[in-house]
């Protein structure tokens, strides 16, 4: 065996290599329906991968894209794709074909794996279809749908030591501003960054552990939840493909018993619910919840306490971050606040000039750590008004008090997320516009009874009579066009936008006209 390079550093190894973690090969790492994977197990998938990968012809750099459910694939896979110096490109399983086509094409995939049930989002077009090669895995058998003898065989494996922490490894892409989405590139480097600020010393993560997140892998958060944290901690990773109910969430916990969950609010509100309308909900198994995605309304953090006397601990990452920077900690936490500086990163709140707001001000979040990302793909000057100095503009408004806990007051640009999943007003509206009796539409965050943020629109009607059967018909419309979580849960019709001197719809004028919450 070659030692080590010192300055030679890659993914792989750091999870299933032999300087690993303290545990040893046969134990468990992922439990996945009726299957235990042991961690040597996972090393011979990851690298029976590998090997076909680089059958394909992919060669350090190229991006390999994954449409794969929350799977023991899509570990080995991931694992396989940056072991050879690839950068590997989770694409969200829910997202509309034409995004996925933008991904692959913008990414310039060289090479996409494919559930066999996602196949259809998958349908490659133009350019990038001549240089983008589809590898199909059956959803039920999780076997590869072809012929191992279509791939080029007997391709040596390479050593994993053509990467050093600062050599690219994946690519995610997030639709936070408006437009279209964009890549968020992440380094080596900064996962490990995020295991040793966030997953040891503020989760206190061990070998003892069994972790589930209901956000998937495709996602920075679910990344780190189920892949990153529990591999390098030597904790069980409980996997599920499946989207589900709160009434099978909470039969999954009581019998996979996990001890760590990860969830955004809206979950937590859900399992609450269930729990109200006389579902059964054990927790018994859990020491730890965490909340992320968007902000945790304090009601529903002290409901669930009393609940179940759990604490959940509510911090905010963000893909640009790839996990927790500001976060509550077990015996420090208030409720409504996102929590205080993880140790390893540095948080300022500034005003437009960049200068550092007073004590109790409002200002914008930039956050400086180790696991900042290196650049949004191709979008130069996007990531210069994004980075500066090392310090990432996160776009987020906070408040933070003289104990050093922040409190989210909102985006400084006009998007939001619902559901923990980023809408932007403009898509949204521009569907809305696209029905004949619409003339004008704004879309605006609004709080729904429970605290927590839904899409409401504001229209300007062309024709018809403004009504309930017209409210109906346009949310009809939208939801034939668009997402779920991205349809307007309310309409308010109105006389004329306000608008600025250049034109632009005065969205915080509609923000702030939505006091009294009326009906949907
Ligand atoms: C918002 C929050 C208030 C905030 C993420 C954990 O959500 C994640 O990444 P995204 O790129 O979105 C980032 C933006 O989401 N946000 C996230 N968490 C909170 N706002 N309180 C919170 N607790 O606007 C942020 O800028 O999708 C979350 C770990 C990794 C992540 N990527």
């Amino acid at each position: 065996m070659m030692s080590a390079n010192p300055t030679r550093f890659n993914l792989f190894n750091y999870f299933l290599g032999e300087e690993g973690v303290a545990q040893t090969a046969d134990t468990t790492v992922i439990e996945f329906r009726d299957r235990r994977i042991s961690r040597d197990e996972l090393r011979v998938e990851a690298e029976c991968w590998a090997n076909r990968i680089l059958g394909y012809g992919v060669t350090q750099g190229d991006r390999i894209a994954l449409l794969l459910y929350d799977s023991p694939e899509f570990i080995a896979c991931f694992l396989a794709a940056v072991s050879i110096g690839a950068i590997c490109v989770p694409i969200n399983t829910f997202l509309p074909a034409h995004d996925v086509a933008f991904i692959l094409s913008d990414s310039g995939a060289r090479l996409l794996i494919v559930e066999s049930e996602l196949e259809d989002k998958a349908k490659v077009s133009g350019e990038a279809s001549a240089s983008c090669t589809i590898v199909k895995l059956d959803s039920q058998s999780r076997s590869l749908l072809c012929s191992e003898s279509d791939i080029g065989a007997d391709t040596p494996h390479l050593p994993y030591d053509t990467t050093t922490r600062e050599t690219p490894a994946f690519l995610l892409y997030t639709s936070g501003s408006t437009g279209a989405p964009k890549g968020v590139l992440h380094l080596h480097g900064s996962v490990p960054f995020t295991v040793e600020s966030y997953a040891a010393n503020v989760l206190h993560l061990t070998g003892e552990d069994r972790v589930f997140s209901s956000s998937r892998m495709f996602f920075a958060y679910g990344l780190g939840n189920s892949l990153s944290f529990p591999l390098a901690a030597g904790a069980v990773v409980l996997l599920e493909p499946e989207r589900m109910s709160a009434g099978r969430l909470a039969r999954f916990i009581e019998d996979r018993k996990p001890t760590v969950f990860f969830g955004v609010p809206a979950v937590y509100l859900s399992l609450l619910e269930y729990r109200w309308s006389g579902g059964r909900v054990d927790l018994s198994s859990v020491r730890l919840c965490v909340s992320a995605g968007e902000a945790l309304p304090g009601r529903i953090l002290e409901d669930w306490q009393r609940e179940f006397g759990l604490t959940t601990l509510d911090g905010i990452g963000s893909t640009e971050m790839l996990h927790i920077f500001i976060s509550n900690r077990e015996r420090n936490s208030r409720a409504g606040s996102s929590g205080t500086v993880v140790e390893g990163y540095e948080a300022r709140l500034v005003d437009e000039t960049g200068a550092e707001v007073r004590a109790d001000e409002l200002g914008s979040l930039w956050v400086r750590g180790g696991s900042a990302f290196a650049g949004y793909w191709n979008r130069a000057d996007l990531t210069e008004q994004t980075i500066r100095d090392g310090w990432v503009r996160t776009g987020d408004i906070y408040q933070r008090d003289d104990e050093g806990f922040f409190y989210h007051v909102g985006r400084s640009d006009d998007c939001f997320k619902v559901r923990g999943l980023w809408v932007s007003p403009i898509e949204v509206e521009s569907v809305l516009i696209s029905h004949d009796y619409v003339s004008e539409a704004a879309v605006v965050p609004a709080i729904d009874d429970n605290g927590l943020a839904t899409a409401l629109a504001y229209v300007v009607i062309r024709q018809g009579e403004r009504g309930d059967a017209l409210r109906d018909e346009i949310c009809k419309f939208a939801g034939s066009r668009l997402p779920q979580y991205k349809v307007p849960s309310r309409i308010e019709f109105i006389e004329e936008m306000p608008r600025t001197a250049t034109g632009k719809i005065q969205r915080y004028k509609l923000r702030a006209c939505d006091t009294e919450g009326t009906q949907g």
